[in-house]
């Protein structure tokens, strides 16, 4: 800590004193510093540069105490009339969770009032909703926590499909549940006596839950029409005690099944069981435990968490744009973009139709960076979230979100780039809000990038699917040279290769244009890790990746992409009988028509 507080004094002195270092310049050296505590030394990078990078972090809890006053930082350095509808919305979710996550604002809600309230905070609660179980589970399910079963209801031809699966999940072991309950009656205040009996009650339903769930069932399904379905008896439980008809209208917002729609149910058995269950339940027992799991989480987690769990494609959206200097990312997109066109287009590897889908990608983050993503802001059109009243709000964002159509592959693909942004913020926690600036961006995002551009060029998630069928002939050479086991990985590597070729050619492309770069090379240099602009990115590009899993097979690929970099051995002085040394034989991958 004192060395590295003497070296932050040399830089500071250094930059006070003999040079005057651009903002850009600083992030940079900032960045350098944050490496200090990120690499593991003990790998030597030419041997092992997967350990070098990933050794340390790969299991380490990332998330600091810092990253909540990041966030908090974050907005405030926001001018609120920059953002987008979606994204104010979002922060009036964030405060109201900061400011009302009390009783006041839970009993206020319209899921507390119409199932008929949580009985352990009220000890007079004598209001009968007269729900029963069934018409109470039908509140919570069409906001979209399926307790006990889950309903899923689409359109087949002209009839509606329901499907009934029962719900096997367990969150916490019993133990832990038991524990959290307390936690979470006390925090509500309720009363110790009655905290008690209602801890027991819950408990008890609990176990009983658990037990149907650990009983093994095969996996059947059996179909219905929805007028047999009403009819039917299993063992001594009939069917028709039920309202179903209220049951469905609630969900389907008024309107009702015909009597020829179908359902299906699967695991018929464990529904059965969790029904006679419930039925031998009495409504308070079950208020209590269904008001309790629904607490549980959301009254433990901090505001951020939520935001990211439940809006977590406006939360990556606004990070990405508050985070980054907009303008100097967006060149870097460009650039990219005239990398792919330069070396890829024209190529045996991707077809017209691939070039068409990665160039509206491209447009469509290039866009997003600038302006924000005005389909996402329409998606969120009808939600309204105000400022004053947390689970109020927590209702209508669950709700809202349950009956969202599922992404378009193309939303999918950009978000799943937007959440690089992420990794970045839990990397780097430190870093100055807005303070992203162009060197940084090509350090941490510019493979990332090029390789989403590249796989983006298909419309489908299939391993390759971007790579034109013309290239067959290529990838099998391709697959001779790089010796990898199964096409998958071919594909993996294929598509590493191609990305790296394109950021990296704009990372070098530009700092061919900075002046500065023997400058801050030689500040970097001075540093603990020796580091230079061309050594941190490798670094940067592998830091990003670090976390996500299959850390064997990551390595793996890693290694083999690195022996076909020279650019690589030459950055980091990698010498002949280094394990990834660049390999004499390299895989072409220059083929043009
Ligand atoms: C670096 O890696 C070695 C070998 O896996 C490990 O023993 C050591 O704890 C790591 N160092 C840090 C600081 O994580
Ligand atoms: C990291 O965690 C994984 C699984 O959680 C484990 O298999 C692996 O051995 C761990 N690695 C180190 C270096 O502790
Ligand atoms: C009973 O329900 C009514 C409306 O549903 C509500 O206004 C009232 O506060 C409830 N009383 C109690 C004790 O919960
Ligand atoms: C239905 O049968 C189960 C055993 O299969 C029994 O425990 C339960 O009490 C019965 N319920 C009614 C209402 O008869
Ligand atoms: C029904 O509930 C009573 C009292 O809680 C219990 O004794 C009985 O075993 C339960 N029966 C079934 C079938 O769960
Ligand atoms: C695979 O590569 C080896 C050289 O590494 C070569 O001798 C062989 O002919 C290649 N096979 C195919 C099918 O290309
Ligand atoms: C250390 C540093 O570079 N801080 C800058 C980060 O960005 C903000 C806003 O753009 C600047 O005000 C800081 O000086």
């Amino acid at each position: 800590m004192a060395e590295l507080l003497v070296q932050l004094f040399f830089v500071l002195w250094l930059v006070g004193s003999c040079y005057s270092v651009s903002i850009v310049e600083q992030d940079v050296l900032r960045f350098g510093q944050e490496l200090e505590h990120l690499l593991n030394t003990t790998y030597s990078p030419c041997q092992d540069f997967y350990g070098y990078v990933c050794g340390r972090i790969s299991n380490q809890t990332l998330r600091h105490q810092q990253e909540k006053q990041r966030f908090q930082q974050l907005l405030r350095s926001s001018n609120p009339g920059q953002l987008l509808a979606m994204e104010q919305k979002l922060l009036n979710f964030y405060k109201s969770c900061q400011s009302s996550r009390n009783l006041d604002s839970l009993m206020s809600t319209q899921l507390y009032k119409s199932s008929g309230g949580w009985p352990a905070l009220e000890s007079s609660n004598n209001n009968q909703t007269g729900l029963g179980w069934l018409g109470l589970l039908s509140q919570f399910h069409e906001m979209g926590t399926p307790y006990f079963f889950e309903t899923r209801i689409s359109m087949q031809s002209n009839k509606r499909l329901v499907t009934l699966q029962p719900d096997v999940t367990r969150r916490h072991t019993l133990r832990k549940f038991e524990q959290r309950v307390g936690e979470l009656l006390q925090s509500f205040g309720v009363e110790q006596s009655r905290a008690h009996v209602a801890s027991l009650e819950v408990l008890s339903l609990e176990r009983n839950r658990r037990d149907i769930i650990k009983t093994e069932r095969i996996d059947d399904q059996v179909q219905f029409s929805y007028a047999n379905f009403k009819r039917s008896s299993f063992g001594n439980f009939s069917m028709a005690r039920l309202d179903w008809d209220a049951y469905f209208r609630k969900l389907l917002g008024g309107k009702t099944l015909k009597s020829t729609d179908a359902i299906v149910v699967k695991q018929l058995p464990r529904l059965v069981d969790y029904m006679q269950l419930l039925q031998n339940t009495s409504i308070h027992r079950l208020l209590n435990w269904i008001w309790i799991d629904y607490l549980i989480d959301i009254s433990a987690a901090d505001c951020q968490q939520l935001v990211e769990i439940y809006a977590g494609d406006v939360y990556a959206h606004l990070l990405q744009r508050l985070s980054t200097d907009r303008v100097q990312l967006t060149q870097m997109y460009a650039g990219i973009g005239r990398a792919y066109k330069e070396q890829l287009v024209g190529s045996v590897w991707i077809d017209e139709i691939s070039e068409q889908s990665s160039k509206r990608f491209l447009s469509q983050v290039m866009h997003i960076m600038l302006n924000g993503d005005e389909y996402l802001d329409a998606a969120y059109q009808d939600l309204q979230l105000g400022r004053r009243n947390f689970y109020r709000n927590m209702e209508k964002l669950r709700r809202f979100q349950h009956k969202r159509p599922p992404p378009t592959l193309a939303a999918l693909q950009l978000r799943q780039y937007a959440q690089s942004f992420e990794t970045i913020y839990e990397l780097l926690p430190r870093q100055q809000p807005q303070n992203l600036t162009a060197p940084l961006s090509y350090v941490l995002l510019a493979e990332r990038f090029a390789n989403h551009l590249v796989a983006a060029g298909s419309s489908s998630r299939t391993p390759g699917a971007w790579r034109s069928i013309d290239s067959d002939r290529q990838f099998i050479q391709f697959v001779n040279c790089s010796k990898t086991a199964t096409n998958t990985n071919a594909h993996e590597l294929l598509l590493n290769m191609l990305a790296q070729r394109l950021a990296g050619s704009s990372y070098r492309e530009w700092l061919g244009q900075q002046a500065t770069v023997n400058r801050v090379n030689a500040l970097l240099t001075a540093g603990k890790l020796q580091l230079t602009l061309q050594r941190l990115y490798f670094i940067g590009s592998l830091l990003m990746e670090c976390r996500e899993g299959q850390q064997e097979h990551k390595s793996q690929l890693q290694h083999k992409l690195l022996r076909n970099t020279p650019e690589f051995s030459e950055a980091f002085g990698c010498r002949h009988g280094d394990a990834l040394y660049v390999q004499q034989q390299r895989c072409q991958l220059a083929e043009h028509l």
